[in-house]
């Protein structure tokens, strides 16, 4: 999508979100350059172990994962949906390297800033590898397939299905696995059911990175939308429900208050303590991964998890 366009959409989700009886903004708009740079404190701090335990998956298990992603192909695709700063996707690409394999990796990510980085930092450490960034949204490969007739290993870490409900992500893994070959391989990085306190704690930390993530969208919408938000009139209230699984973060407004929108004549108006859905981090256990597989046409066939089983990389091919 063209700059233009994209603004278009992103005025129109906010403002149908804001038009909404319980309303909502939609977390993908979370990622400018500075929702990317708080992102990066988020996964650096303690609380947040989801990208520590994967790291340590692709770390110490970048064998076995290579093994089951892309088997005996010298030459292949590797995408990657979401690629972010590619540390953890790094460990397998080295590891290729050194086996003298012949990956052609194909990074995924809506947030220019992020691809960019991503291939500064490649070109740096790993000189030669070849590989091209598509700057597109996840859902985009449901209507403009992946291409190629080559192998495909297709990455899609970090819990980012996380961010998607049942009905999206079992609809983005059937758009992927129609895409896919009988030699080709997806896998997807799950968070797990753990102790309900330590999830919380990931979206709930004492320095406020995760407060500051949420707040940035406000602060985004005011810059790129015109729009008036006081931030020091909105709260970040994050929240677990143990019986879904789901993580969802809110904004919360705290008096009466109209906020405004250039160009929209009428005001949105907020009631006091009236709440704004902003993100769900959905937690997944072992059956609830197979079970999304199993509705999207796809079947399990390796599943690497980090010592302490808080996370989980399943490997799907086509059932
Ligand atoms: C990108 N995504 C998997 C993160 C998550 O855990 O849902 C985004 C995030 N939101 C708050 N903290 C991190």
């Amino acid at each position: 999508m063209a700059e233009y366009d994209l603004l278009e959409q992103f005025r129109t989700d906010v403002i149908e979100g804001l038009r909404a009886k319980q309303k909502r903004l939609p977390s993908r708009y979370f990622y400018d350059a500075e929702g990317d740079a708080i992102f990066q404190r988020i996964m650096r701090m303690p609380e947040y172990y989801l990208t520590r335990c994967e790291d340590e998956i692709l770390g110490q298990q970048a064998d076995a994962v290579i093994d089951a992603i892309a088997g005996d192909a010298h030459e292949f695709d590797l995408l990657e949906l979401g690629a972010g700063d590619g540390t953890k996707t790094k460990h397998l690409l080295r590891r290729l390297i050194a086996l003298g394999r012949a990956p052609f990796y194909r990074p995924i990510d809506i947030s220019r800033n992020a691809l960019d980085a991503l291939g500064a930092s490649l070109r740096q450490e790993l000189p030669t590898l070849r590989f091209r960034g598509e700057q597109r949204e996840y859902f985009d490969v449901l209507g403009e397939p992946l291409g190629g007739d080559r192998t495909k290993a297709i990455l899609f870490l970090g819990s980012n299905i996380g961010n998607l409900d049942w009905v999206e992500a079992a609809e983005l893994l059937a758009g992927i696995g129609r895409t896919m070959g009988p030699r080709d391989r997806l896998m997807v990085g799950f968070d797990r059911r753990k102790d309900p306190m330590l999830v919380l704690r990931a979206y709930d930390d004492p320095a406020g990175h995760t407060r500051d993530f949420n707040l940035n969208l406000l602060r985004r919408i005011n810059r790129e939308l015109g729009a008036d938000f006081d931030l020091e009139r909105f709260v970040h209230v994050p929240v677990y429900d143990p019986f879904t699984g789901c993580a969802s973060s809110y904004l919360v407004s705290t008096c009466l208050q109209e906020v405004h929108l250039d160009g929209v004549e009428q005001g949105f108006r907020f009631r006091a303590w009236e709440a704004i859905h902003t993100e769900i981090s959905q937690k997944y256990d072992q059956e609830e991964i197979a079970a999304l597989g199993a509705q999207a046409g796809l079947r399990i066939t390796h599943s690497f998890s980090d010592r302490k089983d808080y996370f989980t990389d399943a490997v799907f091919m086509r059932a």
